[in-house]
């Protein structure tokens, strides 16, 4: 008999990753197992929007200015619904609302925090371009009570998971909680998410590099001479690269974390601090890439010692391949 791989749910991976850790109380597998149920149910209306009437804008605008698409909106409430009742959270805050999200008076208070983007990406929803949902999952650390804004302003590498799902030809729900990267796919016949990549590591360099080019005029001359570089013909060097940029960080990540190379979205003269946000985008997608064994900087600094001051704060981020990052950061603080 051919030995077949084994049928893991992300459900059983996440008790048995669980007796991994002696002093586990189970809240923390609820916790993942409550989010997967919420990524099922935003999945289900994302794979049918072009049927419903769920596409196009509210009208509104979030914190950060972006156009608040139905779809936004509907997988804000979704999350928040999914995981308000749990009694393992002590505040949420999500990236499309401007202050933290409390946890109702009827439920208990938790020992986590959650922050999350409920669907990056969206302005590619109306032309059926991948989209996801990211997460972060802290430690609370205030002493008790109702969660504060203190508990969502922590240092990325305070997280104690995070991933992010991915609406896509398929939908993968990829996380880590500090022991390696492992993706789900979801096989909707039966509507588990089934162990798809166990382990996931990002090539040590890709061939790859992701940013939109149409800033270029914009960019720093360092990095103007970086892109120079890695657009040379030179096959001994395995250059040049391929330009890869579908415009959602999260399909932009995965491919980066699956094929190698770097991803960025650098700050430029118009906007020195970028447009992704620490909190919702970068920390969580720098904690995985971390895990996966590559690397993500700000241009001077790892994005995961960064100290978040505000909710939505934009950082500069460069993620991808060790090689390719390091490479860029040569050129970026004027050694190349
Ligand atoms: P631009 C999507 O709106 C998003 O927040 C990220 O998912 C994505 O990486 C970036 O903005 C794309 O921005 O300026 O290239 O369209």
């Amino acid at each position: 008999m051919t030995t077949t791989k084994k049928l893991m749910t992300l459900e059983r991976f996440i008790h048995e990753q669980e007796h991994l850790y002696p002093t586990a109380t189970g809240e923390f597998s609820e916790l993942l197992h409550d989010l997967s149920v919420a990524a099922k149910l935003v999945w289900r209306e994302v794979s049918k929007a072009g049927l419903v009437n769920i596409l196009g804008s509210t009208g509104r605008t979030n914190a950060s200015g972006d156009a608040v698409k139905k779809l936004d909106e509907f997988a804000d409430e979704t999350i928040y619904r999914a995981m308000d009742y749990s009694g393992h959270l002590c505040v949420m805050a999500s990236e499309e609302n401007e202050d933290i999200l409390q946890i109702p008076e009827e439920y208990k208070s938790g020992g986590y925090v959650l922050l999350y983007d409920p669907l990056d990406g969206s302005s590619n929803i109306d032309a059926n371009i991948t989209i996801g949902s990211i997460f972060s999952i802290y430690k609370r650390v205030t002493p008790g009570g109702k969660g504060k804004l203190e508990d969502c302003l922590q240092q990325g590498l305070k997280q104690v998971a995070a991933g992010y799902i991915i609406y896509g030809s398929s939908t993968v729900f990829v996380y880590s909680t500090g022991r390696g990267v492992h993706g789900f796919t979801l096989d909707p016949s039966v509507g588990e998410f089934v162990l798809s990549n166990e382990k996931i590591v990002i090539p040590q360099k890709g061939k790859i590099y992701s940013m939109n080019e149409g800033n270029y005029r914009n960019w720093d001359e360092s990095l103007q001479k970086y892109i120079q570089y890695i657009t040379e013909d030179d096959k001994t060097t395995g250059r040049p690269y391929s330009l890869r940029y579908i415009g959602t960080m999260v399909g932009d990540a995965h491919r980066t974390l699956m094929y190698g190379g770097i991803f960025a979205y650098p700050g430029d003269k118009k906007n020195p601090e970028g447009k992704l946000r620490l909190c919702y985008e970068c920390n969580p997608m720098a904690y995985i890439i971390e895990q996966a064994g590559g690397k993500a900087i700000d241009g001077k600094q790892r994005i995961l010692d960064i100290k978040p001051k505000a909710l939505h704060q934009h950082t500069p981020v460069f993620l991808g391949s060790v090689e390719d990052v390091n490479l860029c950061e040569e050129f970026l603080q004027g050694k190349r």
